[in-house]
């Protein structure tokens, strides 16, 4: 074979979805993660998605087989978890949210949000009674740390518990909690006299309601909830012993933007994919729309935003392992791959014209789902402003 022939083989093998072959440096584990949640999407959760997302349903019928897949939680070590590293939840999160950010959603709040914090500050009773449940998917949890008045600013609390006796009494509300009106127990944040701590409010306690929030068009197969606390009354044993303070919620939103940092690439994948396919197909002036230098540009584009993310969340998941991932990195990597998503996402849109606008090509489902997901889990604003805190040493929140 010539140079040039040789050349030219080796540029028609390079994957379109994976350009520097991130597959390449990971390790036989990681892959075999990745290939099984690629299967489990392509199977259960493609066919039923595009329904879910127009009639405003989450699938709650995949839960048992997250569960059963060891995706529930699947970071910790013990309580029945499967104690995969960082870089295999990443993964995890890649290929759910390739299906649908809902379902990417619903393992980060179960896993990141719910799991973790009773897992890393939670007391030895407290982790048996929930955590081997929760990661089969038979407790499902929610994390209530935004209110109405204001979730970029946490620290501005008006949840609050009073001591009574050996309980605690809360009063207040959260707004836009993911698995709210599904969840078993709720993780509710709320200010006392010492500062933020953590209550775990189970389903059925007198004064705690959770109503779905309805009319979104935005992570239509997920559910968003509001949590009301009227009085509520939870024993000593459901406070989280192991953190008083706002870092409590950020460590695990930390945790949480990391899992996002990587599913979003899914679903700019997702789109990239189907853009290839129908660019080449549809003619128009006589040739393929693909055939037009100002559709190959954007398609390059795309492809450029997604391979720079992958290297950032690959490196990030390996600081990660190392344990020497600090906040300001995964606030750069939450904005980077959801900014490059949502563009990709709307890009794609446009290009399939009206066809764009129809629930059968998935764009502009992953285009309005990356609409929230630009905006939970801290927004880009506030992203931007934690990075240039870290470049600058200065407050401008
Ligand atoms: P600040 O003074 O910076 O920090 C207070 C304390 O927390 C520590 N800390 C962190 N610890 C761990 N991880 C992090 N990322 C941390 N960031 C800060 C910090 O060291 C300090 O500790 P100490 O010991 O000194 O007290 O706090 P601030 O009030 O200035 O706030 C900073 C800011 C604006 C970045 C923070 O409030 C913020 O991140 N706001 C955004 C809120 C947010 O992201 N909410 C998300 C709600 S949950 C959600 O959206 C779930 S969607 C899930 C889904 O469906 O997938
Ligand atoms: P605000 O805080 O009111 O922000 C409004 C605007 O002001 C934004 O554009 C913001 O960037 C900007 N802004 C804020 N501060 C500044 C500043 N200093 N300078 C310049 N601009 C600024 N929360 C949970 O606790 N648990 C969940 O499970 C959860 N799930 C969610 C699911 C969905 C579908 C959605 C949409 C949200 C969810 N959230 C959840 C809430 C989410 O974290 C908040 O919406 C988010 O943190 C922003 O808070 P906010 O909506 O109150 O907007």
């Amino acid at each position: 074979m010539t140079q040039a022939a040789t050349a030219a083989a080796a540029r028609r093998t390079l994957d379109p979805m994976d350009l520097y072959d991130v597959r390449a440096s990971l390790s036989e584990e990681e892959r075999l993660v990745q290939d099984s949640v690629a299967r489990l999407v392509d199977g259960e959760v493609l066919p039923i998605i595009q329904r879910c997302f127009e009639e405003h349903r989450f699938p709650r019928e995949l839960i048992p087989q997250l569960g059963a897949a060891g995706l529930l939680g699947s970071s910790i070590h013990g309580y029945d978890c499967a104690g995969l590293n960082s870089v295999s939840y990443g993964l995890i999160c890649q290929e759910l949210e390739r299906g649908d950010s809902g379902i990417r959603s619903f393992v980060s709040v179960q896993s990141s949000l719910c799991m973790y914090p009773i897992w890393a500050f939670g007391s030895e009773e407290q982790k048996r009674k929930y955590l081997p449940r929760m990661a089969r998917g038979e407790l499902i949890g929610c994390f209530g740390l935004t209110e109405p008045h204001g979730g970029s600013d946490p620290a501005n609390m008006k949840t609050h518990a009073r001591k009574r006796g050996g309980d605690w009494v809360l009063n207040g509300a959260k707004m836009w909690i993911t698995n709210g009106a599904i969840a078993n127990v709720a993780l509710v944040w709320a200010m006392t006299p010492e500062g933020i701590r953590g209550f775990l409010v189970d389903k059925g306690t007198p004064g705690f309601t959770a109503p779905e929030i309805q009319h979104k068009f935005s992570l239509r197969a997920s559910i968003t909830s509001s949590l009301f606390l009227d009085n509520v009354v939870v024993p000593d044993s459901q406070v989280l012993p192991g953190v008083v303070g706002l870092k409590g919620p950020l460590s695990c939103l930390t945790q949480a933007r990391y899992g996002i940092a990587w599913g979003v690439i899914g679903a700019a994948q997702a789109c990239l994919r189907q853009l290839i396919d129908y660019s080449g197909t549809r003619v128009l002036f006589g040739r393929p729309l693909a055939a037009n230098q100002a559709i190959q540009i954007r398609l390059a584009n795309m492809a450029r935003g997604i391979t720079a993310a992958q290297l950032v969340a690959l490196q990030l998941g390996r600081l990660k392992e190392a344990g020497t991932m600090q906040p300001a990195q995964v606030s750069l990597a939450k904005w980077n791959n959801c900014r490059m998503a949502l563009d990709v996402a709307r890009d794609c849109r446009d290009m399939l014209g009206g066809a764009g606008i129809s629930a059968e090509f998935v764009p502009i489902r992953h285009m309005l789902n990356l609409e929230s997901v630009i905006t939970y889990e801290g927004t880009e604003t506030i992203h931007q402003l934690t990075l240039g805190r870290e470049l600058t040493g200065i407050n401008a929140f």
